[in-house]
């Protein structure tokens, strides 16, 4: 007989999740992921002007904060066949970067280490031997027995102080914690100083977009003029602090933020679960040349099904016959039907909601159990994200993914299949940082050497007013964010936004069964995993976390008449 397990809401996420787990003899023998709110924004750009849709679906999440503009302005660009300047595509470029270094920086340690670390734990530490470790792992600068003893000190008081403030409700004193108190310690201080690297970073954002969260884009280009001159716009010195900003990123990344991953990484070795489905995904990104040139990607695009790398499907995120949303488990209709795949350019937001009312032990998964839709490549399931993108660039035999595997691997003495599993994925998250980094580094170098030549061109607005557009017409915008592939596709008529659709990565991951009753990424991560303790279900949060949710991204809809459709208590 198996016991069916409720975590809801599942923290450190942003959004609403709920997972329920079937647990047999200790082992997880199945599991359903459900998203539990609906807010979100595809149904508010209709009708509205699509040079300014962006700016509202920008704020499906303040989390990738700045993914879904450019989806956007993306999805307009290739409906109207505009071409950006060169400089517009490189600080978009960068932007993307920032966001991808900062998120997984902050998901590291801020959403995802204490499922790996015990904070509790790291006041049995030496300082002193705290000490000796960090130097032999890495050359950053804070690491005296002084440093570490000062940061002991302040978990000490936090936790005689009975109020575990930002470190409350974790699973302390589990046993599948397995770090000695020194790792705990040096992950516990590089938690508080990547609180304060993170609010750096972000000022990429300020300097190009104007503001982060939700820096400002525009169809045709950037808005932020770049006047070297001027006291205004982006000049010099703000792209010197840029410039700067950029170099302390990718020394945080490399003398911190991967040498912990290394650390913690070879004390679970063996704990191995969290691999899922081995079909992963990736559009692709981080175009050399014009942003629409696939053959410029230096993110990979394409498929891996069944783990299979010696073979890479086409990707084409506008064939009707390879992406479809399905319904058949989710909240939805598709015109008065309540099982069904659309294509999103023929995409359909209608609620129906036919789950419990008022308060609720578990959910009935027989039936339609969430407010995601179901995303597949093909009708097969896909994982999507960094180690989708970390698989997908070894397969394609990219030399910085090569290179930066295979070195990862040799150190943590592990091969290659271990990368599939939430440890992994965790990992992948950090090659891809540096990977990143780099790149960021190249297009920073482009720009300036652009500026300096005399380039200050960031907008072309040719195609700027509407009576020069088409009567009708398609496009999408697909870019690599950090959780994965990310798509918008538009549909315009007479100047207006006739139909809007976000296909997320968290919906790909976090998506419930699909008509043919095949799991989504999440469920089939956790299915086979054994759980220690009902009470304390560690393991769920581990693999969970290793995917990074955002349910906010994926349930991007919203109830305009303000109906309540749902009853949610926390606590
Ligand atoms: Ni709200 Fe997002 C990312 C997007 S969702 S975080 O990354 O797009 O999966
Ligand atoms: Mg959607």
């Amino acid at each position: 007989m198996s016991e069916r397990i409720v975590v809801d809401p599942v923290t450190r996420i942003e959004g609403h999740l709920r997972i329920e787990a079937d647990i047999d003899n200790g082992v997880i023998k199945d599991a359903f992921s459900s998203g539990t709110a609906i807010r979100g924004l595809e149904l508010i750009v209709k009708d509205r002007d699509p040079r300014d849709v962006w700016a509202y679906v920008q704020r499906i999440c303040g989390v990738c904060t700045t993914t879904h503009a450019l989806a956007a302005v993306r999805s307009v660009e290739d409906a109207l066949d505009i071409k950006i300047p060169r400089n517009a595509h490189l600080i978009r470029e960068i932007m993307n970067a920032t966001i991808m270094l900062h998120d997984h920086v902050v998901h590291f340690y801020h959403l995802h280490a204490f499922d790996w670390v015990d904070v509790v734990n790291a006041l049995k530490a030496d300082p002193k031997a705290t000490s000796t470790l960090a130097q032999s792992l890495s050359k950053w600068p804070k690491s005296s027995p002084g440093y570490f003893k000062d940061i002991q000190d302040k978990v000490k008081k936090i936790v005689d102080s009975g109020q575990l403030g930002i470190f409350a409700n974790g699973y302390w004193g589990h046993p599948g914690y397995r770090l000695p108190p020194e790792v705990n310690l040096l992950a516990v201080a590089h938690y508080l100083e990547a609180l304060d690297w993170q609010k750096e970073i972000v000022k990429i954002h300020t300097i190009f977009g104007g503001k982060n969260p939700h820096p400002h884009y525009l169809v045709g280009g950037m808005a932020t003029p770049i006047d070297i001159n001027s006291d205004n716009g982006i000049h010099a010195e703000r792209l010197m602090h840029v410039s700067q900003l950029i170099d302390q990123a990718i020394e945080f990344v490399e003398q911190v933020y991967l040498p912990d991953l290394q650390a913690i990484g070879s004390f679970y070795k063996d704990w191995t679960y969290g691999g899922g489905l081995d079909n992963y995904l990736c559009y692709g990104d981080f175009s050399t040349g014009d942003i629409r040139d696939i053959n410029m990607y230096r993110m990979p695009r394409g498929i891996i099904l069944g783990g299979n790398l010696n073979e890479i499907h086409d990707v084409n995120p506008k064939d009707p016959e390879q992406i479809k949303e399905w319904i058949d488990f989710s909240w939805y209709t598709y015109d008065g039907k309540t099982t069904g795949g659309r294509h999103p350019w023929e995409g359909e937001t209608t609620f129906h909601y036919t789950g419990p009312k008022g308060r609720y032990d578990t959910l009935n998964t027989n039936d339609k159990y969430s407010w995601l839709k179901t995303p597949r490549w093909k009708e097969k399931p896909m994982e999507t994200g960094p180690l989708a993108r970390v698989l997908l660039g070894y397969a394609a035999k990219k030399p910085e993914f090569v290179q930066s595997v295979d070195d990862s691997l040799r150190k943590l003495n592990v091969p290659l299949t271990a990368l599939k599993s939430a440890l992994g994925r965790t990992l992948a998250r950090g090659l891809e940082a540096q990977i990143v980094g780099g790149w960021m580094r190249n297009d920073m170098d482009e720009l300036l050497k652009n500026i300096k030549h005399g380039d200050q061109t960031t907008f072309n607005k040719a195609k700027w007013e509407p009576s020069t557009w088409p009567k009708k017409a398609q496009g999408v915008g697909w870019i690599e964010a950090p959780r994965g592939a990310l798509g918008h596709w538009i549909n315009i008529e007479n100047g207006k936004t006739a139909n809007y659709q976000a296909v997320v990565p968290s919906t790909w991951n976090a998506s419930p069964r699909d008509g043919k009753n095949q799991k989504g990424a999440y469920e089939a991560a956790l299915t086979g995993t054994p759980v220690a303790d009902k009470h304390q279900p560690l393991e769920i949060l581990r693999i969970i976390h290793s995917f990074d949710p955002c349910l906010a991204c994926a349930v991007h809809m919203t109830d305009l008449q303000n109906q309540s459709a749902v009853d949610i208590r926390i606590g």
